[in-house]
């Protein structure tokens, strides 16, 4: 019998890839989404796989729905990855968040409790937990500094899945997962707010990038490897917690010169303003993580290097930048 996965967060980039993922590996795979006007599925169609996902609303904010949900697919995994996930957003709507991303949760992992605790839980934890960073690297050990209403409400759910392991012996494994980023990464993240202007500007599509803080540093890898180590943490006997990172830090201002320049764009200053607008009030200046634990348990590491990323993501968007410009329209279909 083939096992069956439910997914959070479906509709967005590391829902994508994990669904790929788990789809590839014979599971059945229910796709969890928060009912809108138009359902989002353009990253799943990117991948050519909507069609293969059972699609069922979903809302990290109702419990009864949850607990419907879950009672009616008895799923062997769930992976929590839904979230208010943007943090500059997360300032200007912090209870939100903190509904969504922190009590969200909680919700869910009380679910399982009441419906079948030997569900095996994953939880999209983060890097921005150690916010104003307490050593470097940071690896699983490294005490905590969130720095923004996203990262407090992560750091909550991130202590819950703890204590469902270590109170009711649940398999509730956190990824503590830094930046990672790919092609269907959404446009308001700043590696791809970037890849998407270098491209929309070598085509004539827009003029200026306007941008907030360059000297922030981040440890950015690229997603369609990280949904693998979130499936190994839950394939493991114990659940525990894992650092998931490529070990190297990077500028934006970097992340800038290198995508303008594999754009074909050379001085990228012409180009880039600054918008105060995009400065956060609390910022995390600097991230670099230890993916040690993940090497020697899981028999992950990352394999795509910094430049390769930026290229990756430059030549999917001036693929789209390309099409927009000879249709007047985005294309879907070329990831
Ligand atoms: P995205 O922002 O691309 O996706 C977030 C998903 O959550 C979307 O599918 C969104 O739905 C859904 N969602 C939002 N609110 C609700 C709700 N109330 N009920 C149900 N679903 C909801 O995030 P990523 O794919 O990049 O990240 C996945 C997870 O991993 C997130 O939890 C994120 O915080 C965390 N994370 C991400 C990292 C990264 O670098 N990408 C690093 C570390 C952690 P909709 O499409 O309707 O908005
Ligand atoms: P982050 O990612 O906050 O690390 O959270 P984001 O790409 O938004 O910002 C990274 C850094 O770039 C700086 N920055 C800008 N950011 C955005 N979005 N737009 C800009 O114009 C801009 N200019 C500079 C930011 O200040 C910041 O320092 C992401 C999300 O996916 C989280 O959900 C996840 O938990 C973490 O990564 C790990």
């Amino acid at each position: 019998m083939s096992k069956c996965a439910l997914i959070t967060g479906i509709t967005g980039q590391d829902g994508a890839y994990l669904a790929e993922l788990l789809l590839n590996k014979g599971y059945r795979v229910i796709g969890a989404f928060r009912r809108t006007s138009t359902v989002n599925v353009t990253r799943l169609d990117a991948l050519g796989i909507s069609g293969d996902i059972e699609l069922v609303p979903f809302d990290l904010t109702d419990h009864g729905n949850m607990r419907r949900t879950i009672d009616r697919f008895c799923p062997d995994e769930v992976y929590n990855l839904a979230a208010q996930s943007f943090v500059g957003v997360s300032f200007e709507q912090p209870i939100t968040t903190g509904d969504i991303t922190a009590i969200g949760a909680a919700r869910l992992l009380e679910v399982i409790r009441e419906v079948n605790p030997a569900i095996r839980f994953y939880q999209a934890s983060t890097s921005e937990m150690f916010g104003k960073a307490q050593e470097v690297p940071q690896r699983e050990k490294t005490p905590f500094y969130p720095r923004s209403p996203y990262a407090a409400a992560k750091l909550y759910a991130h202590w819950m899945t703890v204590n469902y392991r270590e109170a009711y012996g649940m398999h509730a494994s956190s990824g503590i997962l830094f930046n990672h980023e790919s092609p269907l990464r959404g446009a308001e993240f700043v590696t791809r707010k970037i890849t998407l202007a270098a491209a929309r500007i070598k085509y004539g599509l827009q003029d200026t990038l306007k941008m907030g803080n360059l000297d922030a540093k981040r440890d950015w890898g690229y997603a369609k490897e990280y949904v693998e180590a979130i499936w190994l943490m839950t394939q493991q006997l114990e659940s525990e917690d894992y650092v998931i990172a490529t070990g190297e830090t990077h500028s934006v201002q970097e992340f800038v010169e290198v995508a303008f320049n594999t754009a074909g764009l050379n001085s990228w200053e012409r180009y880039v303003v600054i918008d105060p607008t995009f400065v956060r009030p609390a910022e995390v200046d600097f991230l670099r993580g230890e993916p040690s634990k993940a090497k020697e348990k899981l028999g992950w590491k990352p394999k795509t290097t910094f430049k390769e990323l930026v290229s990756l993501m430059v030549a999917s968007d001036l693929r789209q930048a390309a099409f927009e410009a000879r249709h007047g329209q985005e294309s879907v279909e070329i990831k």
